[in-house]
This record gives C-alpha cells, sequence and structure tokens, in this order.
C-alpha cells in the first residue's frame, strides 16, 4: 500500500469528537442513499423530502402517525464544496412534465431539519429537533473500497478470471483479445495503456447493458468518470501476469502505478470525505432489472450486495475500519419500482431480496449492524386491475407505458393508459438460484411506465416508502 493514512485518520478522529459534542445538543443524521446508475436514488430522495416536507400521511412512519412532528424544513447543507441534491427541479420534472429525473453521476447532499416532540422516557412531549443530511452517492464508487485492500496482480487476476467466464466472456472478448497481445513485461507506453484502458472501459460498460445488467464492476470511475475523465488514474487495466510481479519501466509496472494512483487520488477521498461520516445507509436495489437479465445477473448482484457490506463493516483490523468514525449501525436494502408488480408479488420481491442479503450477509460473514430488506416504489406509476380473460382473473396493474415500450407484441406511443399483466414471481425464490436454467424458460419483463400524474402540493403515491423511513429514522425521532 503506497498511501500512509494517519494524516487522514487524524483529521477523521478530530471530526468525530466535534460530531459526538455538537450531537449532544442537536442530533444530527447522516444518511447514505446509494446504488447503481438507474436503481432509483434521485427519485427515492426526492419522494422521501417531499413526504417529510407535505407531512405526508404514513401509517407506518410511527413519529407522524403519532402526530409528533410539528415542522420539517430545508436547511443550508453542511458541506461547501459538495452540489445540492436539487429536490426542487427533481420534483418539478416527475409531477409537471411527469418526466423521470436525468441521471446523476456524482455525489449530492441534501439537509432537512425535523422539529418533533419527544415521547421518551422523563423527555415526553419535550421540542427536539434532528437535522436530516442526506448524502446521494453512486453505488459503483463503494464497489470500489474492495480495491484498497487488492494489490494490482490480485485485482488483475481476479478480474481476468470473471471476464473469462460466461456471461461476461462473450463481451470480454475483444479486450481479452487485446490483453493476450500484449507482453506485460515489455517496455509499456501511454498508447498501450491508453488502448488497453479504452477496450476495458467498454467491456465493463457493455455488462452493465440492461440485457447483461450485471453488478460487480470496479473501477467504478470507468464507469462514472466525472472531473477525473482522461486522467492517468483512470487510463490502466488488467494484464494477465502469470504470477509474475510488475518490475522495472515494464508495461505491468505503469498499469501498477496508475492503479495505485486510483487508489489514492480516487477511492480513498470518497472514502475519507464522505463515506467514513455516515450512520446509515440505503442500498437502493434494481433487482427487476437482474430479474429481466437472468440467473447470471442475478448472481452477480448477490455478490455485490457481498461486496457492499464488506464496505459498511470492514474486519477489525483492515484500513477501512480504523478510518470509520462513526459505525453504521442501519442498512435497508430496498428494491425499488415494486410498482411494476401487482401486490401479489410485493412480499415475492422481498422475499427475493432477503435470500439475496441473508446469503450475501453469510458470504461477507457480516455482523453488527440490523440490516432489513423491503420491496418499495418510492414514486407509484401503477394502480392495479384484475382482469378477466377466457373466463381466468388475471391480476394486473394499470399506467402509462413509457414510448416505446412494449408488451404482448405492442409497441406504446406514451400517450395511453394500458393493463398489464405483470407476470408474477415465485412464491419461494429458492429456485431462481438453481444456476444457469433456474428460470426455467420463465421471461421476466417488466414495461416501463410514465410517472403518475400527481399535484406536488399533495401527497404522492408510493408503495412502502414509510416503512423504509420509519426503519431509517423512526427511532432517531423518539
Ligand atoms: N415505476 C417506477 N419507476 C421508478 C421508480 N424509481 C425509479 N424509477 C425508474 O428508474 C429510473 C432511474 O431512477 P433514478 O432515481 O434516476 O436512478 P438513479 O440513477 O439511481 O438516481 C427512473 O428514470 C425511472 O424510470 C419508482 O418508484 N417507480
Ligand atoms: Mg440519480
Amino acid at each position: 500500500m503506497v498511501w500512509t493514512g494517519w494524516v487522514n485518520e487524524t483529521r477523521l478522529a478530530a471530526r468525530s469528537i466535534a460530531a459526538y459534542a455538537t450531537d449532544w445538543v442537536n442530533p444530527t443524521l447522516r444518511l447514505g442513499v446509494t446504488g447503481l446508475s438507474r436503481s432509483g436514488k434521485t427519485v427515492f430522495i426526492t419522494a422521501l423530502v417531499h413526504g417529510l416536507l407535505t407531512a405526508s400521511r404514513w401509517p407506518v412512519f410511527e413519529p407522524q402517525a403519532q402526530g409528533r412532528i410539528a415542522r420539517v424544513r430545508l436547511e443550508p447543507q453542511p458541506d461547501d464544496g459538495i452540489p445540492r441534491f436539487p429536490y426542487e427541479d427533481h420534483l418539478a420534472t416527475l409531477t409537471g412534465p411527469r418526466e423521470w429525473p436525468e441521471g446523476t453521476k456524482r455525489i449530492s447532499e441534501i439537509r432537512l431539519a425535523i422539529d418533533f416532540a419527544s415521547n421518551a422516557g422523563f423527555m415526553r412531549g419535550t421540542e427536539k429537533t434532528l437535522t436530516l443530511d442526506i448524502v446521494d452517492y453512486p453505488g459503483e464508487w463503494l464497489l470500489d473500497l474492495p480495491l484498497l485492500a487488492q494489490s494490482y496482480s490480485e485485482w488483475s487476476r481476479r478480474s481476468i478470471e470473471a471476464a473469462r467466464r460466461p456471461p461476461r466472456a462473450a463481451l470480454a472478448e475483444e479486450w481479452l483479445t487485446a490483453t493476450d497481445e500484449v507482453e506485460p513485461f515489455g517496455k509499456g507506453g501511454e498508447a498501450e495503456a491508453r488502448r488497453l484502458a479504452d477496450k476495458f472501459t467498454r467491456y465493463l460498460k457493455s455488462c452493465r447493458d440492461e440485457r447483461v445488467s450485471l453488478s460487480t464492476l470496479p473501477p467504478g470511475r470507468f464507469l462514472l468518470p466525472g472531473e477525473m475523465e482522461g486522467s492517468p488514474a483512470l487510463t490502466f487495466a488488467p494484464l494477465d501476469l502469470a504470477g509474475r510481479e510488475p518490475a522495472g519501466d515494464s508495461l505491468a509496472a505503469l498499469m501498477e502505478k496508475r492503479f495505485e494512483s486510483y487508489k489514492r487520488l480516487v477511492v480513498m477521498p470518497f472514502y475519507a470525505n464522505h463515506f467514513a461520516t455516515l450512520d446509515r445507509q440505503v442500498v437502493l436495489v434494481d433487482a427487476l432489472a437482474a430479474l429481466n437479465a437472468g440467473p447470471a445477473a442475478l448472481a452477480d448482484l448477490e455478490l455485490a450486495l457481498a461486496d457492499v457490506l464488506t464496505a459498511f463493516r470492514p474486519g477489525s483490523n483492515s484500513i477501512l475500519s480504523s478510518m470509520l468514525a462513526r459505525r453504521i449501525d442501519r442498512i435497508l436494502f430496498a428494491a425499488t419500482k415494486a410498482d411494476h408488480l401487482h401486490q401479489t408479488s410485493h412480499d415475492r420481491l422481498e422475499a427475493l431480496l432477503k435470500r439475496l442479503t441473508d446469503r450475501a450477509i453469510r458470504r461477507a460473514e457480516f455482523a453488527g449492524a440490523r440490516v432489513e430488506p423491503v420491496a418499495l416504489a418510492s414514486l407509484r406509476a401503477t394502480r392495479e386491475t384484475t382482469v378477466t380473460r377466457r373466463g381466468q382473473s388475471l391480476p394486473c396493474i394499470v399506467g402509462t407505458p413509457m414510448p416505446g415500450e412494449q408488451a404482448g407484441g405492442e409497441t406504446f406511443d406514451g400517450s395511453r393508459e394500458v393493463a398489464v399483466f405483470p407476470g408474477e414471481l415465485p412464491a419461494d425464490p429458492t429456485g431462481l438460484f438453481a444456476g444457469p436454467d433456474a428460470f426455467r424458460g420463465e421471461d421476466y419483463r417488466f414495461v416501463r411506465f410514465l410517472p403518475p400524474k400527481a399535484d406536488p402540493t399533495q401527497a404522492l403515491p408510493h408503495i412502502r416508502l414509510d416503512r423504509a423511513v420509519e426503519f431509517l429514522i423512526g427511532d432517531r425521532l423518539a
């Protein structure tokens, strides 16, 4: 490891002492919202903030249901160096032209102050304020954290091994061929590094394609480079080192140097400045996209969840754990977009997610924080109905499919509502993990809908969002 951690560590320790002192008087909860690109972070945060600001009737969110929340207001965020989450713009886009927000590619933050009446012991009835910071960051960055514990040769070996197996093998072919053609221990130059990095990046991007929908694809900035685009720290790729270590001025040595730069310049700062300050975390999972793509995507999603858990609770003597200023004590895994299913399948989606996280917990030997699964829709785009067809009644959903969406041989133009039979998830998810043929010809394909017609001054439709909020902040409003 090139990086020496103590400068950052002391700073973090100082910060956590300060945080502790102010926490006592004026408690602050920093909630991280993450998930891979398109998992639903922007919509989730918009719906969450809106629900709190408009005091939506959320039966399962106790402080609200008990009428103890006096006032919720937006406040200036604490970190001047981070963009503010553009809540107002997103709400306007969703409810005005009924468009889904544009994808975001970086971190952002928003702060709420919640005035509430305590119901805890001798504090009962006293007015308190909880400051809630919501931090939105790409899940791709989170999946980079395991890199900190890997050397370049180790990472190379793992990446190449994974790329040689289906379903990656077909997508990786061009990059792997190019890799086989270079001499890792020959003198390497910029042009070669760039060529391999380009092909490697293209391969990673194709893995995210919705037909494949794989989840474990570090380095995350290769997918979401942001302001780092084109810099040397992003211009490297794995090489087949055949067990040797990089040395001298070889191509392998150049790649190794850049891999270390990536860790130092990209992964570490994110970890120290943002991640290490979080108290609670919600991880949004597009389990339906994985179902759409098939058993391999589902298996990969499980691996990604295990990596996520390792990031939250690194083993006791790792470099990561020494830097954690706070301990994340609750993690919510949320399967988003449940409104693509009839309610008969909501519990089933939750059961599938539970199964995924249980196995990930075991794989990551994870213990300590409370982990809960929920299937939700932050903004419900459909309602339910029953359609009778040939004497059989089918549980269907009604919504306006987005222009270009297809179902039952029909292509929609985005102008009218239709009822679709979304299919049903199996009652027992076990079968979905039974290997490459696990889906037994079952084709899980879900139509995408426009956001619902909604009045932004009123409560917005959702599924189980209140349960998520209760788990994430309910106990801190006691
Ligand atoms: N039907 C439905 N679609 C959703 C919901 N949340 C997100 N989506 C869809 O998922 C896409 C990605 O959501 P977004 O919040 O932008 O994801 P992000 O990249 O994680 O911020 C949106 O454009 C919508 O098409 C939801 O609650 N219901
Ligand atoms: Mg977003």
